[in-house]
């Protein structure tokens, strides 16, 4: 998380594979679930905290920042 964007805006993992977030910018942020393989997520991550996601299912994970919406993004998870 950097200059208000998720970096990269899509990531392609593989179940098993852990998918780590760190807040890089000034502004807190968060990894707010939308669609696909269900996960519980993210509290507030202030500069420089992170946030691990373990990937146990495929399929394709669309999340955003619930902070600023406009911050949306994409796990492709193949099995
Ligand atoms: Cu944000």
């Amino acid at each position: 998380m950097k200059d208000l964007a998720f970096g990269p805006a899509t990531v392609h993992a593989r179940v098993g594979q852990t998918v780590k977030w760190t807040n890089e910018d000034s502004p807190p942020h968060n990894v707010t679930y939308v669609s696909g393989p269900k996960f519980a997520s993210s509290g507030t991550l202030g500069t420089g905290a992170s946030f691990t996601l373990k990937l146990t299912q495929a399929g394709t994970i669309h999340y955003f920042c619930s902070i600023h919406p406009f911050m949306k993004a994409t796990i492709v998870v193949s099995p």
